[in-house]
């Protein structure tokens, strides 16, 4: 099989959730079939934090996801273990800078398979870019409380900086994305938006969901 062109990541990256069970309310199971019938279109398990799920349990709960991901049919991706990816035959891979590069993972994993790294600066998207990666996640764009090592907030400047040197490859928004500040990350040149507690931690998952679906399909002004 072959690797994923930019045209469809670019339409799989439009409105990317990502959680794993400490950032859900509801049953993770519960969070991800809301977003799913709200229309996210990928989505990432990414289980992180002190009371992150190991074991038998990680796989168990990876395992119920993807079959969610695949009944509404939403690419799975997993975030950072590379033998989960493969354990469960995830679609794909997001990694930061302190993970294996790109082109290893992609030894491991396979040509087909998506992979995603997290980029800060015009240095580390054009090495992510060199290695191999499908797409780039920039951020944090706005102060956010869901990753605890996150870099300097940045706003929109670097996903602007990377379009101004003429990198196109697709590439996502994330950190302390919300409804009411999301359109300036596709202005600044994203193809879509990372969320996490703004769909995972809303009231209504579903149609807070439908909103920013609306949101960054909707034809620009
Ligand atoms: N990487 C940069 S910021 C971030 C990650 C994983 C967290 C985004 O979560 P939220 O809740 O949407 O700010
Ligand atoms: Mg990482």
């Amino acid at each position: 099989m072959k690797r994923i062109n930019s045209e469809d990541m670019r339409r799989l990256l439009k409105l990317y959730f990502i959680m794993g069970s400490v950032n859900c309310k509801l049953s993770p199971a519960d969070t991800l079939s809301a977003a799913a019938d709200g229309g996210i279109t990928l989505f990432q398990f990414r289980e992180k934090g002190p009371s992150a799920l190991t074991g038998a349990a990680l796989l168990q709960l990876g395992g119920q996801l993807r079959e969610i991901c695949r009944n509404y049919g939403i690419p799975f991706i997993v975030n950072d273990d590379l033998e989960l990816a493969a354990a469960l035959d995830a679609d794909g891979i997001h990694v930061g800078q302190d993970d294996l590069p790109a082109r290893l993972i992609r030894q491991r994993l396979g040509e087909h398979k998506i992979i995603g790294v997290s980029a800060h600066n015009l240095t580390e998207a054009r090495q992510a870019i060199a290695d191999g990666a499908d797409y780039l996640g920039v951020g944090p764009v706005y102060p956010t409380t869901s990753k605890a090592d996150a870099q300097a907030v940045r706003g929109t400047a670097v996903i602007e900086e990377l379009r101004h040197n003429g990198l196109t490859i697709p590439l996502v928004g994330i950190g302390g994305i919300t409804l009411e500040n999301a359109p300036p990350v596709i202005q600044a040149g994203a193809d879509g938006i990372s969320v996490i507690s703004a769909i995972a931690g809303a009231e209504d998952i579903r149609g807070t969901t439908r909103r920013f679906a609306q949101l960054v399909t909707a034809p620009s002004p």
